[in-house]
Protein backbone atom coordinates (compact mmCIF):
# COMPACT_ATOMS: atom_id res chain seq x y z
CA UNK A 1 0.00 0.00 0.00
CA UNK A 2 1.26 3.60 -0.95
CA UNK A 3 1.96 5.69 2.31
CA UNK A 4 4.41 8.70 1.76
CA UNK A 5 5.87 9.88 5.01
CA UNK A 6 7.64 13.00 5.23
CA UNK A 7 10.13 13.33 7.74
CA UNK A 8 10.87 17.14 9.18
CA UNK A 9 13.46 17.09 12.08
CA UNK A 10 12.66 20.29 14.54
CA UNK A 11 14.66 22.44 16.87
CA UNK A 12 12.72 25.83 17.81
CA UNK A 13 10.21 26.10 14.58
CA UNK A 14 7.58 27.37 16.47
CA UNK A 15 6.88 30.12 13.74
CA UNK A 16 7.08 27.66 10.93
CA UNK A 17 5.83 24.32 12.42
CA UNK A 18 1.98 24.64 11.62
CA UNK A 19 2.18 26.17 8.56
CA UNK A 20 4.49 23.94 6.96
CA UNK A 21 2.30 20.78 8.49
CA UNK A 22 -0.83 21.37 6.91
CA UNK A 23 1.52 22.22 3.19
CA UNK A 24 2.94 19.30 3.47
CA UNK A 25 -0.93 17.26 4.43
CA UNK A 26 -2.62 19.48 1.44
CA UNK A 27 -0.01 17.65 -1.08
CA UNK A 28 -2.38 14.62 -1.69
CA UNK A 29 -4.73 11.87 1.07
CA UNK A 30 -1.56 9.60 1.00
CA UNK A 31 0.90 12.28 2.77
CA UNK A 32 1.43 11.87 6.70
CA UNK A 33 4.27 13.81 8.06
CA UNK A 34 6.65 12.98 11.44
CA UNK A 35 8.08 15.33 13.08
CA UNK A 36 11.16 14.44 15.26
CA UNK A 37 11.51 17.43 17.57
CA UNK A 38 14.46 17.50 20.02
CA UNK A 39 12.75 18.82 23.37
CA UNK A 40 12.65 22.43 21.33
CA UNK A 41 12.63 25.05 24.26
CA UNK A 42 9.97 27.14 22.10
CA UNK A 43 7.11 24.67 22.40
CA UNK A 44 7.49 22.92 18.96
CA UNK A 45 6.08 19.59 20.34
CA UNK A 46 3.20 21.25 21.71
CA UNK A 47 1.95 22.96 19.17
CA UNK A 48 2.04 19.55 17.24
CA UNK A 49 0.49 17.45 20.01
CA UNK A 50 -2.23 20.41 19.40
CA UNK A 51 -3.01 19.57 15.90
CA UNK A 52 -2.35 15.96 16.24
CA UNK A 53 -5.62 16.28 18.81
CA UNK A 54 -7.37 18.61 15.90
CA UNK A 55 -6.35 16.50 12.13
CA UNK A 56 -6.64 13.26 11.75
CA UNK A 57 -3.90 10.38 12.33
CA UNK A 58 -1.38 11.54 9.86
CA UNK A 59 0.76 13.53 12.16
CA UNK A 60 3.07 11.66 14.05
CA UNK A 61 5.39 12.90 16.74
CA UNK A 62 9.09 11.25 18.07
CA UNK A 63 9.97 12.92 20.99
CA UNK A 64 13.88 13.22 21.55
CA UNK A 65 15.31 14.25 24.93
CA UNK A 66 17.70 17.11 23.84
CA UNK A 67 19.07 18.60 20.46
CA UNK A 68 21.25 15.59 19.58
CA UNK A 69 21.86 16.72 15.58
CA UNK A 70 20.41 16.24 12.60
CA UNK A 71 21.21 13.23 11.24
CA UNK A 72 20.47 11.43 14.60
CA UNK A 73 17.45 12.27 14.16
CA UNK A 74 16.83 11.02 10.37
CA UNK A 75 17.83 7.89 11.44
CA UNK A 76 15.21 7.49 14.36
CA UNK A 77 12.77 9.40 11.82
CA UNK A 78 13.64 6.69 9.26
CA UNK A 79 12.83 3.52 11.81
CA UNK A 80 9.85 4.69 12.68
CA UNK A 81 8.62 5.66 9.14
CA UNK A 82 9.25 2.24 8.19
CA UNK A 83 7.67 0.46 11.06
CA UNK A 84 4.41 2.99 10.22
CA UNK A 85 4.60 0.72 7.06
CA UNK A 86 5.95 3.91 4.67
CA UNK A 87 6.35 2.99 0.92
CA UNK A 88 8.12 6.24 0.33
CA UNK A 89 10.30 8.17 3.30
CA UNK A 90 10.80 11.84 2.28
CA UNK A 91 13.64 14.62 4.16
CA UNK A 92 12.55 17.84 4.51
CA UNK A 93 13.33 20.91 6.57
CA UNK A 94 10.73 22.68 8.65
CA UNK A 95 11.78 26.26 7.45
CA UNK A 96 10.21 26.12 3.91
CA UNK A 97 13.66 26.41 2.25
CA UNK A 98 12.37 23.25 0.52
CA UNK A 99 9.26 24.19 -0.71
CA UNK A 100 6.29 21.53 0.32
CA UNK A 101 4.78 21.82 -3.28
CA UNK A 102 8.04 19.88 -4.83
CA UNK A 103 6.97 16.79 -2.87
CA UNK A 104 4.71 15.34 -6.02
CA UNK A 105 8.15 16.11 -8.49
CA UNK A 106 10.53 14.33 -6.15
CA UNK A 107 8.33 11.45 -6.04
CA UNK A 108 7.10 10.93 -9.31
CA UNK A 109 10.42 9.75 -10.92
CA UNK A 110 10.33 7.38 -8.23
CA UNK A 111 6.46 5.75 -9.27
CA UNK A 112 7.59 5.65 -12.65
CA UNK A 113 10.22 3.27 -12.06
CA UNK A 114 13.09 5.69 -13.08
CA UNK A 115 15.11 5.58 -9.73
CA UNK A 116 15.28 4.32 -6.29
CA UNK A 117 16.17 7.85 -4.47
CA UNK A 118 15.01 11.39 -5.86
CA UNK A 119 17.95 14.79 -4.76
CA UNK A 120 16.07 17.92 -4.69
CA UNK A 121 19.16 19.93 -6.54
CA UNK A 122 19.54 23.16 -6.67
CA UNK A 123 22.79 22.10 -9.00
CA UNK A 124 21.01 20.86 -11.93
CA UNK A 125 19.89 22.27 -14.59
CA UNK A 126 16.85 24.32 -13.53
CA UNK A 127 17.43 24.10 -10.07
CA UNK A 128 18.68 27.36 -8.03
CA UNK A 129 18.99 28.85 -4.89
CA UNK A 130 17.21 32.18 -3.39
CA UNK A 131 17.82 34.95 -1.21
CA UNK A 132 21.51 33.85 0.23
CA UNK A 133 24.32 35.51 1.31
CA UNK A 134 27.54 35.60 -1.19
CA UNK A 135 29.42 33.40 1.71
CA UNK A 136 27.19 30.47 1.70
CA UNK A 137 26.34 29.78 -1.81
CA UNK A 138 30.56 29.83 -1.95
CA UNK A 139 30.57 27.24 0.71
CA UNK A 140 27.31 25.05 -0.19
CA UNK A 141 28.97 24.92 -4.00
CA UNK A 142 32.65 24.52 -3.21
CA UNK A 143 31.78 21.81 -0.97
CA UNK A 144 29.47 20.25 -3.97
CA UNK A 145 32.38 19.99 -5.98
CA UNK A 146 35.05 18.64 -3.27
CA UNK A 147 32.55 16.08 -2.45
CA UNK A 148 32.66 15.11 -5.98
CA UNK A 149 36.37 15.01 -6.43
CA UNK A 150 37.24 12.85 -3.53
CA UNK A 151 34.52 10.57 -3.64
CA UNK A 152 33.38 10.37 -7.20
CA UNK A 153 29.82 10.19 -5.94
CA UNK A 154 27.52 11.17 -9.52
CA UNK A 155 25.33 13.88 -7.60
CA UNK A 156 25.66 17.20 -8.26
CA UNK A 157 24.27 18.27 -4.92
CA UNK A 158 25.37 15.85 -2.61
CA UNK A 159 25.10 18.02 0.49
CA UNK A 160 20.96 18.47 -0.39
CA UNK A 161 18.23 17.76 2.08
CA UNK A 162 15.28 17.77 0.01
CA UNK A 163 15.24 13.83 -0.58
CA UNK A 164 12.87 11.03 -1.34
CA UNK A 165 13.75 6.92 -0.51
CA UNK A 166 11.63 4.30 -1.58
CA UNK A 167 11.40 2.55 1.87
CA UNK A 168 13.22 -0.36 0.51
CA UNK A 169 16.81 1.72 0.52
CA UNK A 170 16.61 2.51 3.95
CA UNK A 171 15.37 -1.18 4.89
CA UNK A 172 18.84 -1.80 3.02
CA UNK A 173 21.38 0.79 4.38
CA UNK A 174 22.81 -0.35 7.20
CA UNK A 175 21.36 2.92 9.42
CA UNK A 176 23.05 1.88 12.70
CA UNK A 177 26.42 2.54 10.59
CA UNK A 178 25.43 6.20 9.71
CA UNK A 179 27.76 8.46 11.97
CA UNK A 180 27.11 11.87 10.74
CA UNK A 181 24.76 14.46 11.84
CA UNK A 182 24.95 17.32 9.40
CA UNK A 183 26.03 18.43 5.55
CA UNK A 184 28.51 15.16 6.10
CA UNK A 185 25.03 13.53 6.97
CA UNK A 186 23.66 14.02 4.04
CA UNK A 187 26.57 13.05 1.50
CA UNK A 188 27.25 9.50 3.96
CA UNK A 189 23.41 8.78 2.76
CA UNK A 190 23.61 9.04 -0.57
CA UNK A 191 27.26 7.47 -0.51
CA UNK A 192 25.86 4.61 1.22
CA UNK A 193 23.07 4.07 -1.08
CA UNK A 194 25.15 4.01 -4.47
CA UNK A 195 27.60 1.31 -2.30
CA UNK A 196 24.48 -0.69 -2.49
CA UNK A 197 23.29 -0.54 -5.82
CA UNK A 198 20.71 1.72 -5.55
CA UNK A 199 19.67 4.88 -8.49
CA UNK A 200 19.66 8.33 -7.56
CA UNK A 201 18.01 11.20 -9.94
CA UNK A 202 18.21 14.32 -9.36
CA UNK A 203 15.21 16.83 -9.63
CA UNK A 204 15.88 20.73 -9.99
CA UNK A 205 14.30 22.29 -7.12
CA UNK A 206 14.84 26.15 -5.80
CA UNK A 207 16.13 26.11 -2.64
CA UNK A 208 14.91 29.23 -0.88
CA UNK A 209 16.61 30.86 2.42
CA UNK A 210 14.64 30.76 5.58
CA UNK A 211 11.74 33.58 6.55
CA UNK A 212 11.32 33.05 9.81
CA UNK A 213 13.38 31.55 13.04
CA UNK A 214 17.09 30.81 12.81
CA UNK A 215 19.77 28.83 11.20
CA UNK A 216 21.27 25.95 13.81
CA UNK A 217 24.05 25.81 10.78
CA UNK A 218 27.88 26.42 12.48
CA UNK A 219 31.73 26.12 11.79
CA UNK A 220 31.39 22.43 13.81
CA UNK A 221 29.19 20.80 10.97
CA UNK A 222 31.23 21.94 8.50
CA UNK A 223 34.68 20.67 10.13
CA UNK A 224 32.60 17.54 10.40
CA UNK A 225 31.80 17.86 6.43
CA UNK A 226 35.29 18.34 5.18
CA UNK A 227 36.92 15.68 7.47
CA UNK A 228 34.01 13.08 7.06
CA UNK A 229 34.41 13.39 2.89
CA UNK A 230 38.02 11.67 3.46
CA UNK A 231 35.73 9.12 6.38
CA UNK A 232 33.83 8.55 3.43
CA UNK A 233 36.61 7.94 0.84
CA UNK A 234 38.51 5.38 2.93
CA UNK A 235 35.10 3.58 3.57
CA UNK A 236 34.20 3.27 -0.17
CA UNK A 237 37.19 1.49 -0.59
CA UNK A 238 36.46 -0.96 1.90
CA UNK A 239 32.50 -1.21 0.85
CA UNK A 240 31.98 -0.45 4.33
CA UNK A 241 28.30 0.31 3.81
CA UNK A 242 27.51 -3.09 1.68
CA UNK A 243 24.91 -5.02 2.96
CA UNK A 244 23.99 -8.57 1.81
N1 LIG B 1 15.54 17.36 15.64
C1 LIG B 1 16.51 18.22 15.28
N2 LIG B 1 16.30 19.06 14.24
C2 LIG B 1 17.29 19.92 13.89
C3 LIG B 1 18.54 19.96 14.56
N3 LIG B 1 19.32 20.92 13.96
C4 LIG B 1 18.57 21.44 12.96
N4 LIG B 1 17.35 20.85 12.91
C5 LIG B 1 16.25 21.08 11.94
O1 LIG B 1 16.79 20.74 10.67
C6 LIG B 1 16.30 21.61 9.64
C7 LIG B 1 17.46 22.34 8.96
O2 LIG B 1 18.11 23.17 9.90
P1 LIG B 1 18.51 24.69 9.62
O3 LIG B 1 18.82 25.31 10.91
O4 LIG B 1 17.44 25.35 8.80
O5 LIG B 1 19.84 24.51 8.81
P2 LIG B 1 20.31 25.27 7.50
O6 LIG B 1 19.15 25.23 6.53
O7 LIG B 1 21.51 24.50 7.04
O8 LIG B 1 20.63 26.67 7.93
C8 LIG B 1 15.30 22.52 10.35
O9 LIG B 1 14.01 21.96 10.23
C9 LIG B 1 15.78 22.50 11.81
O10 LIG B 1 14.74 22.79 12.72
C10 LIG B 1 18.74 19.06 15.66
O11 LIG B 1 19.77 19.02 16.33
N5 LIG B 1 17.69 18.22 15.97
MG1 LIG C 1 17.32 25.98 6.87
Amino acid sequence: MEKYIVVIPTYNEIENIRSIIEATLSQGPLFEVLIVDDNSPDGTADEVKKMMAEYDSRIHLLQRTGKLGLGTAYIAGFKKSIELGASHIFEMDADFSHNPNDLNRLLSPLLDGKANISVGSRYTKGGGIKNWPWDRLLLSYGASLYVRLITWLHVKDSTAGFICYESTVLKKIPLDKITFIGYAFQIEMKFAAVQNGFKIVEVPIVFADREKGKSKMHSGIILEAIKGVLTLRRRGFKKYYQTN
